[in-house]
């Protein structure tokens, strides 16, 4: 059974706060048990919302769940999507404060930048043509509930645990990604992975966006992670290596 508006809207402003805040928050599906992943789109269109009020645009949009080692590890095994806005972008080499985060993880991603809108049931040829480049690139997830433990319903709320994104050096998008060397370093863990481990192919995270969301022209697109994610601590240097796309990284400081 789904919940009232008024709910949905107390929901998303919890979510926001707890992400403000830096602080964690029981899972909403907890006291809602018949919260739905429709509920929790809603909820995560009116914390977007909540955002682009303070000023934030949006320049894109995340999947999340994407490969089988992702799933494993957060229990939840379909793909989900969220938004991203500029206010979440670090630049290639930047910092990320482990004060502004609950419990902070990284990831090693593929991400696509269109230059045409796309939507719908569309081809792989399709999804390219709408694209001008592809590139290395890190997610920085953080949980906004408490021990990073969430079903279906509550990570789409919470905007897919979306946090942070630092992109590489864009390359031709006709690039093949197919099958691509993705090797994350982060402190002294090591995890190693294939692009192909991402729905098969990156390019199919894309299409599978597109039939969900209409994408706009200039967005960016991650197609969500190849390999587990690993706890970031303050002092780490994180740097994520592509075969063919390249190096993309950042450091990470305790912040206040
Ligand atoms: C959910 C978001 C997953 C990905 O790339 O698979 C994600 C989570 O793990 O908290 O961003
Ligand atoms: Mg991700």
């Amino acid at each position: 059974m789904s919940i009232d508006a008024s709910s949905l809207g107390k929901l998303a402003r919890i979510l926001d706060g707890a992400a403000r805040k830096a602080v964690p928050v029981p899972m909403i599906s907890l006291e809602y048990d018949g919260l739905t992943e429709d509920d929790g789109y809603a909820i995560q269109r009116m914390s977007m919302r909540r955002r682009q009020a303070r000023g934030e645009k949006v320049i894109g949009m995340k999947m999340g769940l994407t490969s089988r080692a992702k799933m494993v590890q957060v229990g939840v095994h379909e793909p989900i999507y969220g938004t991203l806005t500029d206010a979440m972008l670090v630049p290639d080499g930047g910092v990320v404060e482990m004060a502004a985060h609950c419990h902070p993880r990284v990831e090693p991603e593929i991400c696509f930048r269109l230059s045409a809108p796309l939507s719908g049931e569309v081809t792989q040829e399709q999804a390219l043509a709408a694209c001008d480049g592809v590139c290395a690139a890190l997610e920085v997830i953080d949980s906004r509930y408490e021990n990073f433990k969430f079903t279906l319903a509550d990570v789409v709320a919470d905007n897919a645990s979306s946090t942070k994104f630092v992109l590489g050096t864009w390359h031709d998008p006709t690039t093949d990604v197919s099958d691509l060397k993705m090797v994350m370093r982060a402190g002294d863990e090591v995890r190693e992975g294939s692009s192909q481990a991402i729905l098969d192919h990156p390019l199919l995270s894309l299409c599978a966006l597109a039939s969900r969301v209409p994408l706009e022209a200039g967005w960016v697109v991650m197609c969500g992670a190849s390999t587990a994610a690993v706890h970031l601590a303050a002092g780490m240097s994180v740097e994520l290596e592509v075969a063919t796309l390249g190096r993309v990284g950042f450091t990470v400081e305790e912040g206040s």
